[in-house]
């Protein structure tokens, strides 16, 4: 009997021992991994190629929505977005072509305060538009009479294909202050 309990005692001792070993060395290599991994991390993050061209607009930390009619460069855009309707903000849905004619406006990048003078085309050729955003800005638009500066115009006047579909905005250059 006593032998057994000596046996179980034994056991004991020796099972509490690497149970011990275990958490001591696991723990501890287990965090060294991880604050390791955390400020290797930490260290190559600034590095990383963070896209800051007047593009990607983030405005107040926030990403900008290329889809929402408050983006930048939109700021004279009178019609549907093409970046909503299968294209982007610079090119026209598949099916679809560049107008001919385009309005040319100019918008402040909120980034580095310059003005650039952005071309707004039309995509032609095809009339139905499913959940298009559409909007109605007009910086520096004047009334229908003043033809040269009225954005209220089908641009795909000029085209085979006169079909409204989109508006797309390719920025020009730097507008002359
Ligand atoms: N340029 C956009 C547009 C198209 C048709 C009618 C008005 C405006």
């Amino acid at each position: 009997m006593k032998l057994l309990s000596q046996f179980f005692s034994l056991l004991d001792k020796l099972s509490e021992r690497s149970v011990r070993h275990s958490a001591r060395h696991i723990g501890r290599r287990h965090f060294l991994t991880k604050t390791g991994a955390f400020l290797v991390g930490a260290g190559v993050l600034p590095l990383l190629p963070f896209d800051r061209s007047s593009g990607s607009a983030f405005a107040a930390g926030k990403p900008a929505d290329v889809n929402e009619c408050n983006y930048w460069r939109y700021c004279a855009l009178d019609g549907n977005l093409c970046s909503s309707s299968g294209g982007s903000i610079t090119t026209c849905p598949v099916g679809t072509e560049t107008s001919k004619t385009s309005w040319v406006g100019t918008c402040r990048n909120p980034h580095d305060n310059k003005n650039y003078l952005v071309s707004y085309n039309d995509c032609c050729g095809k009339t139905t538009v499913a959940n298009s955003v559409n909007c109605f800005n007009n910086q520096g638009e004047r009334p229908g009479y003043r033809m040269g500066l009225h954005n209220d115009i089908n641009w795909c006047m000029a085209n085979t294909n006169k079909g409204y579909h989109c508006t797309v905005a390719t920025l020009v250059g730097i507008a002359n202050e």
